[in-house]
């Protein structure tokens, strides 16, 4: 009787040691792909971003090439803490970023331009891996 509960003991290890060992080699597993690069175009002008949409996957890396269609403009995503001055006169910026949470994140003009300074708005959209669109 001893004798078999001992084995039934170590038959339990040994299963529960396999599975620690695959759980392991999943976690290490096959390296994750390179970031998706997304690159956009961006021009900001009084009062507008165009695209005022950017729609990208979590895990992209992110590289906004910002241009100024008249004046000084700035764009900043605070809830990403980025923000970025675009001089007047057409000089590009560019702004980079990982795409590393998921959500909407509204994307405001931080330097002052006008009359319609607060309506000039844009949204960053940050979609899950395979989510549908
Ligand atoms: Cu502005």
């Amino acid at each position: 009787m001893r004798l078999v509960e001992m084995c039934f003991g170590l038959l339990g290890t040994v299963l529960v040691t396999w599975a620690m060992v695959d759980g392991a080699d999943a976690r290490t597993g096959p390296e994750p792909a390179a970031p998706r690069i997304v690159s956009v175009d961006v021009v900001a002008k009084r009062f507008s971003f165009t695209p005022d949409l950017i729609e990208v996957t979590r895990g992209d890396h992110v590289r906004l090439t910002i241009r100024s269609a008249d004046g000084t403009h700035g764009l900043a995503v605070k809830k990403l803490k980025l923000d970025v001055q675009v001089p007047r006169g057409g000089t590009p910026v560019v702004l980079e970023f990982d795409a590393v949470q998921s959500g909407e994140f509204p994307i405001t003009c931080s330097e002052y331009c006008g009359k319609g300074h607060q309506a000039m708005k844009a949204v960053l959209v940050v979609n899950e891996p395979g989510a549908a669109r």
